[in-house]
């Protein structure tokens, strides 16, 4: 809007005086003033906000109890067992129902069973537990908050499983020790702060992929590389100094010597790099047919497991995923056929594919064999690439992944009716353990 000039003699001044102070106090600036004290004192609630939320910390503990209404499996002492698996994950629910909907709030970040053992009366259970208290906070009096809020659901909620009270103990532990002791358990992501990952925030990347993934959300992720060649093929940790991988990245060079293995979400820089002392191609690889498409690797030296770096556990070797379950490939692999390698690692969404559809005449025409694993779209559009090879497909359940494929081979990348082929982890459960012992 234009300010038209007011023109006024000396006797109209009083009246012009009134007019510019009503012009001044107008609705509009009325608003507006009102609007910047806000904003002002919505700006200090925020900062004063943040630093109390920033200067919170976490604080872990070791808890310890019996479960009474249970009777131990054999099976329990197996952590990979879908024994193990669906019972912590029970407990683990319980806990967050104990926790989250306490007086103390969001205090609650994530528990996690380390193992379960024999009692003559029932189950023992030993478990790591998180929280975010004030720094402020001493370790101690959160040890009285937690048990006052654990001994009160035991009395008031309907809890599935029966916490005998007694046993229940629990002490506080340091960052180190709880890291030393998630270690024990496969599959398992978590943020720098040790903060868990959201269960999925993951979509479609690779190709037709278009966000990298956070840090530590693929930290079983290994790239290949040769001295002197970059970036080779995609591997997956799977312990401290084993890796897997296709057979096809080593058709170049087989000499352990002239490799090196970087981990980290980004090739430059490597979050921690080694090299490679052994290499284990399968038997009966074949090149024709991509038959047995699976290869281990050794490192020279073993890497500490960090959240940057874990290992991915192998599932067993019944496990079965129907077609239509939702999978995840990663690498460093480019965006289309013969595009460059990435230096950021790159997610992608995709769904398996049953072997009976993937073999179809219009598909893959019967080259699907049983040691092979579809996954992707029909549509196409989806799909792991070139420089992707050997890295990992894995399935998430109830938070803790899997290696369900490898990265292996396919018609091109992304076409409709041509999915990617992965290597059937499951297949080769055996082999793995002959020669790794894992
Ligand atoms: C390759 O050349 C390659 N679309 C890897 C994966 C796929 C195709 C080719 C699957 O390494």
């Amino acid at each position: 809007m234009m300010y038209a000039p007011v023109e006024f003699s000396e006797a109209d001044y009083p009246r012009a005086e009134y007019q510019r102070r009503q012009q001044f106090w107008d609705p509009i600036r009325v608003a507006l003033f009102t609007l910047a004290i806000v904003a002002v004192i919505g700006i200090a609630i925020g900062i004063v906000t943040h630093f109390v939320v920033e200067d919170d910390k976490s604080f872990y503990y070791l808890g310890s109890f019996k479960i009474t209404n249970i009777k131990y499996k054999e099976n329990y002492g197996m952590k990979s067992s879908r024994e193990f698996i669906e019972r912590s994950h029970q407990i683990e629910r319980m806990m967050s129902r104990i926790f989250q909907h306490s007086s103390g709030g969001d205090r609650f970040i994530k528990s996690h069973v380390i193992k379960m053992s024999p009692d003559e009366h029932g189950v023992k259970i030993l478990m790591v537990l998180m929280f975010r208290y004030p720094s402020t906070d001493s370790a101690e009096r959160i040890k009285k908050k937690i048990e006052r809020i654990l001994y009160q659901s035991l009395k008031t909620k309907q809890l599935p499983l029966t916490i005998n009270k007694p046993s229940f103990t629990l002490t506080s532990i340091d960052g180190k020790k709880m890291m030393n002791l998630l270690n024990s358990r496969c599959g398992i992501r978590m943020t720098s702060s040790n903060m868990p990952l959201p269960a999925s925030s993951s979509t479609e990347r690779i190709v037709q992929g278009r966000e990298i993934s956070l840090e530590g959300e693929w930290p079983w992720q290994v790239s290949l590389q040769l001295i002197g060649g970059g970036h080779q093929c995609g591997a997956s940790l799977i312990s401290n100094t084993w890796l897997l991988t296709a057979a096809h990245c080593f058709c170049k060079n087989k000499d352990p010597s002239q490799w090196i293995a970087t981990f980290g979400t980004t090739i430059t820089p490597p979050a921690v790099q080694r090299r490679l002392g052994k290499i284990i191609l399968h038997e009966n690889y074949h090149r024709g047919t991509n038959e047995n498409d699976i290869a281990l690797a050794q490192l020279t030296t073993r890497v500490e497991f960090s959240n940057i770096v874990q290992r991915v556990c192998l599932p067993d070797s019944s496990i079965k995923l129907p077609p239509k379950t939702s999978v995840f490939v990663t690498g460093f692999g480019s965006l289309v056929d013969d595009g460059p390698t990435q230096n950021k690692l790159r997610q992608a969404r995709v769904e398996t594919i049953s072997t009976d559809v993937c073999n179809r005449k219009d598909v893959y025409d019967g080259l699907i064999t049983s040691g092979m694993l579809c996954a992707g779209y029909m549509e196409g559009k989806v799909d792991a690439c070139k420089g992707d090879s050997g890295g990992p497909l894995v399935y998430g359940n109830h938070d803790i992944w899997y290696l369900v494929g490898i990265v292996s081979w396919g018609q091109s990348c992304a076409l409709p009716k041509k999915p990617g082929v992965y290597t059937r982890v499951t297949r080769y459960r055996e082999w793995i353990a002959s020669k790794t012992g894992i």
